[in-house]
């Protein structure tokens, strides 16, 4: 590993300030000053990135290429520090130029090119990646405006711009001399080819756009591997030139520029959900189409035989939304490589491999063949010649059961259905928890297991010890190293032999004042952020994830109005002091999603100034949550809200990340939940709520009428009349929908997701939750144990399962040499 010469780099970034904005250090301002530290940094690291590059090529190892809308990134300069090791090097450096590292993070925008869970889990994917010194590539679109902030104004969620790129990214780095042609509309015509005399499918009278890449570093921990995240930006392919005026072609040249300004715009800021705009199948297929472009010409370079491709390279395709991938590969295969459709098919099928991340039938995408087929002429006649042989197949294995085909063929009811073409298309399907590759199999995608059972695997999500435990908390991450040495940073199994100090008093101890420690460092965000005084402590009890109805952050704050009830009927009732902490994004269609946060607001206003409750009850909904507060909020948390209605939550990793902070977790047996619940038994977690094979018979028989529950719980009534009496909003219509959605379900089943069903067994978890933390050496065993056995959770254990089964791609070493 190359050392950090502390003189060097602190003369780098007095030289950067001077360069970039005229100034010396104590004349810059904190984001030029964060702009210099990066660019220095980034100077160190560009080494170890050209040599990662060089040993790949001598090498000539199989890259995947992990094709993705989203890459939720975060902040980049504390992480690569802490990656390159050279954190007491820096932080000495900084300190010596008179600058606080921390309030220089802090200066770096979030690079929020995602929505949730799926965005991150890519971002935690490439950090693996690098980290075990496997050749990858994360490919995606250079969004120029990322994740809206949020932010709150009168308890409603506003969404404001997320300029990310306001002063530049110093981390990246443009490459136009990669920019290809990306061709969108027109029509498809047969024309002889010259050489081969056979007939070729031209596209013609379309437009295009040029993509053209930007390379951000994926910094490896300690290893000197540096991997590239390239994310593409759209120009237009010609400004106005004469041509297009002497051909009267100027309505399309004005066209080719408005399609370039507009498709790398702005990300869907919906997750879990299909919008179905046009826009979002233009980005699809221009980043796609770009990517695989690029990929096939990298892997020509150096190799004669495209038809060998497949040995080289993977496309793993992050849900459903890069599934264009297969068609363009075809494509490419096909039309620009002359191959026969059967052998590019089987070229096709070895180099491509999709991950399911939901079974929520709103989220599967499907696109009007209207649609599909003007903006993607030619792509579209690929599809159908995929899904005419397809059918063909399903009737040859089932030729007497013609629901198979009306269930499965690709294109069906004037809708091609992504989710059957990548199915279709690739050699692996895989779902992202236990549970979820169960439900995929025996219930979603059964017809699919049924016919190709060898495709079907299941790869547990995991999340990177790196940044949510070495970066997000200290402390925390010191007192492991001090107690078991440092291999868990990365080989996360080890942090198992933490166990033993479980039973020490003294390690229970300081483990718990770390706690208490970050507890205040949380309370103290909230007092800057919120202006709320929250008691360090009390419990803090944490929902933090995107606002969905199935991961019922209504169910939580139902239960905090009916505590509250108690309280006011009771106030000498014994009664452990806590803070209910939420902090959730609803995307800026999704209406009752938006109600939800207001009425946590609201519960909020009524809860924190009943000064007759003495404080035992706040209430605190953290704005604008993101990857950055994030790592505080984890490294806080006490008790980990997981309680989506089971069978809905693929698999979550917001429960990881808290249980390698030491919270335990408070959920219904749902994603991975059930596997975090085996490794650390279920004498330290909290369980309640249906299971999943109770929900998805209830689903299936109409059995559940939650008027009953409502007839008879009469503390379930006063809460949701509450909801519209006036208690927690004077405009009595406020909160109706969710009353109504509760207990009539227009357009849905009532309480489609369960939460008058679960109360009683959620309001009873919570009880333990209370008894067990008011023994504080049971609650400090509980999370200490949380810590203990999170080893299987990190991505490094999921991405070898990936490398080893699905991509069988082999470790590289790479030296920094002079030539570099
Ligand atoms: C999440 N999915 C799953 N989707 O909900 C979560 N959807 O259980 C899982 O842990 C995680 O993926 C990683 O596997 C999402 O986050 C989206 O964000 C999304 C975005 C666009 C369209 C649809």
């Amino acid at each position: 590993m190359k050392e950090l010469n502390k003189e060097e780099f602190k003369s780098e970034v007095e030289d950067y300030v001077k360069v970039l904005f005229r100034k010396s250090i104590k004349e810059a301002d904190d984001q030029q000053i964060f702009q210099a530290v990066a660019y220095a940094v980034k100077d160190f690291i560009v080494d170890q990135w050209m040599a990662t590059h060089r040993t790949y090529e001598e090498k000539d190892v199989k890259t995947v290429y992990y094709l993705s809308m989203e890459f939720l990134m975060g902040r980049a300069l504390g992480n690569i520090i802490i990656n390159l090791k050279g954190n007491q090097a820096i932080k000495e450096a900084i300190e010596e130029l008179g600058l606080n590292l921390d309030v220089i993070e802090d200066q770096e925008p979030d690079a929020a090119l995602g929505n949730g869970g799926l965005g991150r889990l890519a971002a935690c994917f490439l950090d693996s990646l690098s980290t075990l010194g496997y050749a990858a590539y994360g490919c995606g679109i250079r969004y120029k405006y990322g994740m809206f902030k949020q932010v709150i104004e009168n308890g409603y969620q506003i969404e404001k711009p997320d300029d990310w790129l306001k002063y530049g990214n110093p981390f990246e780095i443009k490459r136009p001399e990669y920019a290809v042609e990306v061709k969108f509309g027109g029509y498809v015509s047969i024309k002889k080819d010259e050489e081969t005399g056979r007939n070729k499918f031209v596209q013609e009278n379309y437009q295009s756009v040029l993509a053209v890449p930007y390379d951000l570093p994926v910094v490896g921990y300690n290893n000197n591997v540096v991997n590239t995240l390239r994310i593409w930006d759209a120009e237009a392919i010609d400004t106005f030139n004469l041509d297009s005026f002497d051909k009267g072609d100027y309505q399309k040249a004005v066209e080719q520029q408005n399609l370039a300004r507009t498709i790398c715009e702005v990300l869907y800021p919906n997750d879990n959900h299909m919008a179905g705009k046009e826009l979002r199948l233009k980005q699809q297929y221009f980043f796609v189409s770009a990517s695989v472009q690029r990929a096939v010409m990298k892997y020509m370079e150096k190799h004669d035989d495209i038809r060998k491709i497949h040995e080289k390279v993977c496309f793993q395709l992050n849900d459903t939304h890069p599934t264009v991938a297969v068609a363009e590969l075809m494509r490419i295969l096909v039309d620009e490589y002359n191959i026969e459709w059967d052998e590019a098919w089987h070229i096709t099928n070895k180099t491509c491999a999709y991950t399911n991340h939901t079974i929520m039938s709103e989220a599967l995408e499907k696109w009007p063949l209207e649609l599909f087929s003007r903006l993607l002429p030619r792509i579209y006649q690929i599809i159908e010649e995929i899904n005419r042989r397809f059918v063909l197949d399903i009737q040859r294995a089932y030729p007497d059961d013609y629901g198979k085909v009306e269930r499965m063929a690709i294109i069906y009811d004037g809708q091609v259905k992504m989710a059957h073409l990548a199915i279709a298309a690739g050699f692996s399907v895989n779902g992202v928890a236990r549970l979820h590759t169960e439900i995929l199999k025996n219930q979603e995608l059964k017809d699919f297991y049924q016919m190709m059972p060898e495709k079907f695997n299941n790869k547990t999500n995991g999340i990177t010890q790196r940044r949510f435990l070495l970066h997000g908390n200290p402390l925390l991450a010191d007192f492991v190293t001090k107690k078991i040495g440092d291999d868990w940073i990365t080989d996360l199994k080890h942090i198992d032999e933490l166990s033993v100090y479980t039973d020490d008093e003294m390690s229970r101890k300081e483990f718990m004042n770390i706690k208490y420690q970050n507890k205040v460092r949380l309370a103290k965000y909230i007092k800057e952020h919120n202006g709320i005084e929250v008691n360090p402590r009390s419990i803090f009890d944490v929902q933090v994830k995107r606002l969905h109805e199935y991961k019922r952050q209504l169910l939580n704050i139902l239960h905090v109005m009916y505590l509250y009830n108690e309280l006011k009927k009771n106030p000498d009732k014994e009664f452990y002091p806590r803070t209910f902490i939420f902090g959730a994004k609803a995307s800026a269609g999704y209406h009752r999603a938006k109600s939800i946060i207001k009425l946590i607001n609201s519960v909020a206003d009524v809860v924190n100034n009943d000064k007759s409750i003495d404080g035992k009850i706040k209430v605190v909904f953290i704005e604008n949550y993101r990857v950055s507060n994030a790592e505080i909020i984890f490294a806080a948390a006490d008790v980990s809200e997981q309680i989506s209605t089971a069978s809905k939550e693929a698999s979550g990793t917001g429960n990881m990340k808290f249980m390698l902070n030491g919270a335990v977790t408070l959920g219904t047996m749902d994603g991975a939940n059930v596997e975090i619940v085996e490794e650390v038994g279920k004498e330290n977690a909290f369980i309640f709520g249906l299971s999943s094979d109770e929900v998805i018979a209830y689903e299936h028989n109409g059995q559940y009428n939650p008027r009953d529950i409502y007839n008879t719980d009469g503390d379930i009534r006063a809460v949701l009349t509450q909801l519209v009496d006036g208690t927690y909003s004077s405009n009595l219509d406020e909160f109706r929908d969710i009353y109504n959605s509760l207990l009539d379900g227009q357009g849905g089943r009532p309480d489609m997701y369960f939460i008058l069903k679960d109360f009683r067994s959620y309001a009873e978890a919570q009880e333990r939750v209370s008894a067990a933390y008011a023994d504080t050496a049971k609650w400090a065993k509980m999370a200490m144990l949380n810590t203990a056995k999170c080893g299987k959770f990190s991505s490094d254990r999921t991405i070898e399962e990936y490398a080893q089964e699905i991509w069988h791609l082999e470790k590289v070493k790479v030296e920094v040499t002079t030539e570099d």
